[in-house]
């Protein structure tokens, strides 16, 4: 068996939450924060078989889109001197982790 960590967008993740659902997989939302921006995004925890993630990982890749933010205060330095300028960053599609699962009971 395998845990799947998958890291989406917050604006993606009604789409991958039904999307997954209706294909028939389990998974537990949880919100999340991202480090380096510090805004909020979704983590799935999917555990199933083998044989399921790249099923799995399918549906979360059709619904998960790249995009454009913005990093609020980085500094750069031109003629008039040091200001804050707004950063492009290209954030997701997903962040995909696959672990092995020793052990999976529901008691
Ligand atoms: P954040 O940490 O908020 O990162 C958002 C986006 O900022 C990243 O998009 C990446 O494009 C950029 N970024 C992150 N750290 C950077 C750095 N040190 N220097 C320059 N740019 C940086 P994604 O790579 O698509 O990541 C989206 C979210 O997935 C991340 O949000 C984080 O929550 C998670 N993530 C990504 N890689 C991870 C990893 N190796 N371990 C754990 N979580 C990860």
């Amino acid at each position: 068996m395998k845990l799947i960590y998958a890291i989406v967008n917050n604006d993606d993740a009604h789409a991958v939450s039904s999307s997954l659902t209706q294909a028939g997989y389990q998974a537990t939302k949880l919100a999340s924060t991202g480090g380096f921006l510090m805004s909020g995004n979704t983590t799935f925890l999917i555990c199933s078989d083998d044989d399921k993630v790249n099923g799995i990982i399918e549906v979360i890749k059709n619904h998960s889109h790249k995009r454009k933010q913005y990093v609020s205060s980085v500094s750069s330095y031109g003629e008039a001197g040091y200001a804050n300028m707004p950063a492009e960053v290209f954030v997701g599609g997903a962040t995909i982790f696959v672990t092995n699962v020793e052990r999976f009971e529901k008691v």
